[in-house]
């Protein structure tokens, strides 16, 4: 058995991890009492589909302003960096106060400043980028104006390196906002979908459709027949898997039957993320320790695992930095029982 401290010294990459549904509770619960909201925060200890959208109702109530924001994503970055993270992709919807307060640009400025006050100090460990989520719960209205941002943004904001697809899976379609994902592709802007998050006929025929576009990664892949487990093979499309909670959204007994499995015996690429550490109180260590336990990984698994994450990021030059952190780590550790 490879050891809980042996899997957080380790160099972890995160790969999928929502800004907002990373926040402390503590940091939430302290945001809700200085806005005098009254709110139920009972609903975090459901951790099902709906239990997960009741909470992020919540938390688009309380974490409000830019301070609010800047906070919780420092807090954030601490916490990743705590975990032994060296490469973290942030994911967030851009967000405007109803009033004009800050617009859209000024909220993601906002949290390029952390992420470049932190990149940029010395022999900093941890490299941060960002994604900028597209709701599709929300307007085209809403996309269009996300899409106008990373058109503007992402050439002269190298830390803004992809468009990712989101939000409740039962709203809307794929094809509602395909045009955005092929506007990306066309100009090299990097690409990843929440794809087959739920059940259904509707989802299995919209994640077929999600493949044959070919993004750059999809995210969760829960539900599937052989057809889409053959065909994302085929195509080669990396997974960004989130254990806590796709067992949590699948229903499973046991996270031996995570479809982990399914993908990276076969040599396809798939990763371990947190998804939303806030929401299933949970950590990059712990995502990698539950499959580790499940599925009895020796280190040379565990090593084989991160090596593959390294190979999905979307800042394509720290790849070699990322798999010379990892190298060197399982080196060091040889010798050693597993
Ligand atoms: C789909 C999810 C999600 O963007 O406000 N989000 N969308 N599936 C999930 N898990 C299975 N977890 C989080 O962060 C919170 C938002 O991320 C999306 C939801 O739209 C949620 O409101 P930001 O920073």
């Amino acid at each position: 058995m490879i050891d809980l401290e042996f899997i957080k010294q380790a160099p972890k990459i995160e790969l999928h991890a929502h800004l907002n549904g990373c926040v402390r509770k503590e940091t939430l619960q302290q945001f809700a009492l200085e806005k005098n909201l009254q709110l139920d925060f009972s609903c975090f200890d459901r951790k099902d589909n709906d239990g997960q959208f009741h909470v992020f109702g919540i938390i688009s109530q309380t974490i409000k302003t830019l301070p609010d924001f800047r906070r919780i994503t420092r807090e954030m970055l601490e916490d990743f960096k705590h975990q032994n993270v060296i490469y973290l992709e942030i994911r967030t919807t851009p967000k405007e106060c109803e009033n004009g307060c800050f617009t859209m640009e000024e909220y993601v400025n906002t949290i390029l400043e952390v992420i470049k006050d932190h990149n940029q100090q010395k022999d900093q460990t941890m490299q941060v980028r960002l994604l900028l989520s597209i709701d599709r719960g929300r307007s085209q209205e809403h996309a269009q104006k996300v899409m106008n941002l990373i058109l503007k943004m992402h050439k002269e904001q190298p830390y803004i390196v992809g468009l990712d697809l989101s939000g409740n899976p039962e709203k809307n379609s794929f094809q509602d906002f395909i045009k955005y994902f092929q506007q990306c592709k066309s100009l090299n802007i990097k690409t990843t979908l929440h794809a087959a998050v739920i059940d259904g006929q509707k989802v299995i025929d919209e994640t077929l459709e999600m493949i044959e576009f070919q993004p750059d990664r999809v995210g969760h892949f829960n539900f599937f027949n052989k057809q889409l487990h053959d065909r994302i093979i085929e195509k080669k499309i990396p997974i960004e898997l989130c254990p806590t909670s796709n067992f949590f959204t699948k229903g499973l007994k046991d996270m031996s039957e995570h479809h982990f499995k399914d993908f990276f015996y076969q040599g396809h690429l798939v990763s371990l993320s947190t998804d939303d550490t806030g929401v299933f109180d949970t950590d990059s260590t712990q995502e990698h320790q539950k499959i580790i336990r499940a599925f009895n990984l020796n280190k040379e698994q565990f090593k084989q695992l991160l090596i593959n994450s390294s190979k999905m990021v979307f800042d394509a030059q720290l790849k070699e930095y990322l798999q010379q952190n990892i190298n060197q780590y399982f080196e060091t550790q040889q010798g050693q029982p597993n």
